[in-house]
């Protein structure tokens, strides 16, 4: 790696942090909280000088449930004093939809048709003060959309009725004039037994079903589909491939564990390596433009300048990957590997691009020796040997 590379964090790098990540106190299910909860407005003022670029939020992690009118907007307008001295933005807004007991069985998925109302109107609510931050994207994780048990409903019932309160939600959200894009984000469980829409492909095909699915995406985590053991970047890559990755959220975990929101890049570093590598575009592809979100939160054992240390780690992480991505892509040996498994010098791939009478009686003639092309190896244990050692960075 050259000596020149600095992977400090800066705003041209479109890095965020929700409220509630570097605002987590490090409670969990065995214990209270360990530091002190880090106000919304020192946040702005923290992540700014770490170089990061927008601060995202749910409803009630700026507003307590319940607050007045006024006290809202008192602390509205200081919130947005702090955005403007610190020269950050809110580029998404979410709506806390699963703290409040009244969600304990569901919020857009209750069988309770008054739990959906509050839960659909608590949503506008979220989605005005997103607006009056000025955040682009609106973000629906469904924490508490599922159950532990299968007598509660007919899932058929629960997939309908979360489809109805986005659609009222989009259609109310033109309405309003307002040009805003949905970023829908599984998870397969944890708080609920089994969450609806389990995973990124669960929600894309969801998706399709709804009255205005071109305002609708996804906001795939890391941890949600590693928690499984699925593959972030295959969710990923097929989110961007329909146009639909609006939100990333960016984190690390070990699979099959419960969601443990690591630092960026502090689990599976060569996963990680590769989810940048694509959104940084690669093999000819187009890069993602949206925000670089991270959704997650410091050790337990941490005080607040674990946390600074924490979010720094992230963001460094990333540039460090992104730097390291585009070495290994220039590398001419990796470009020789990737040049001979796509060479197609009789340009056999055209035929298959669509279905035509020409297209079919070329396929039909062509000479297909199965047995010589199973004869060729890949070199993929060459070219994964070069990505380690690119990320182990004794190469490039
Ligand atoms: C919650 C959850 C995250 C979601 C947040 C947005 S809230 O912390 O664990 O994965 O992205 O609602
Ligand atoms: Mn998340
Ligand atoms: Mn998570």
């Amino acid at each position: 790696m050259t000596d020149s590379f600095d992977p400090s964090p800066a705003a041209g790098d479109r890095f965020s942090f929700g409220l509630w990540t570097v605002g987590n106190p490090g409670a969990d299910p065995f214990g209270p909280a360990v530091r002190p909860r880090i106000s919304p407005t020192e946040i702005v003022a923290g992540l700014s000088k770490a170089g990061a670029w927008g601060v995202n939020l749910h409803d009630n992690d700026l507003i307590p449930f319940g607050a007045s009118a006024a006290k809202r907007d008192q602390i509205v307008a200081d919130f947005k004093q702090a955005l403007s001295d610190h020269n950050m933005i809110v580029p998404m807004a979410t709506t806390n939809l699963f703290s409040h007991p009244v969600f304990r069985d569901g919020a857009f998925t209750s069988s309770d048709a008054k739990v959906r109302a509050f839960a659909v109107r608590k949503a506008m609510r979220a989605i005005e003060l997103g607006v009056e931050l000025n955040a682009k994207t609106v973000v629906f994780w469904g924490g508490r959309e599922g159950v532990e048990t299968d007598a509660a409903r007919d899932c058929r019932d629960a997939i309908q009725w979360f489809r109805e309160c986005l659609d009222f939600l989009c259609a109310w959200t033109k309405d309003q004039g307002w040009d805003l894009k949905f970023a829908l984000e599984a998870k397969p469980n944890e708080p609920r037994g089994d969450i609806y829409l389990a995973t990124t492909g669960h929600m894309l095909a969801f998706i399709e079903t709804l009255e205005h699915s071109e305002m609708c995406g996804v906001n795939p985590e890391t941890a949600h589909e590693n928690m499984p053991g699925l593959s972030m970047v295959h969710a990923v890559a097929q989110a961007m491939e329909a146009n639909k990755l609006f939100h990333i959220d960016l984190n690390a975990q070990k699979i099959g564990r419960y969601d443990q929101d690591l630092r960026f890049g502090s689990e599976d570093l060569k996963g990680a390596f590769f989810l940048v590598r694509l959104l940084e575009g690669t093999c000819n592809r187009p890069a993602y433009t949206g925000p670089r979100h991270f959704d997650a939160h410091a050790y337990r054992t941490e005080d607040v300048a674990g946390v600074w240390d924490f979010a720094t780690g992230c963001m460094r992480t990333y540039k460090i990957l992104a730097a390291r991505a585009k070495a290994f892509d220039k590398d001419s040996e990796v470009q020789q590997i990737l040049a001979d498994n796509h060479a197609d010098p009789d340009g056999v791939g055209s035929m298959l691009t669509s279905y035509s009478a020409s297209n079919r009686d070329q396929l039909e003639a062509l000479q297909l020796d199965a047995d010589a092309m199973a004869a060729k190896g890949h070199r993929y244990e060459r070219l994964d040997q070069l990505a380690q050692e690119y990320l182990m960075g004794v190469r490039g």
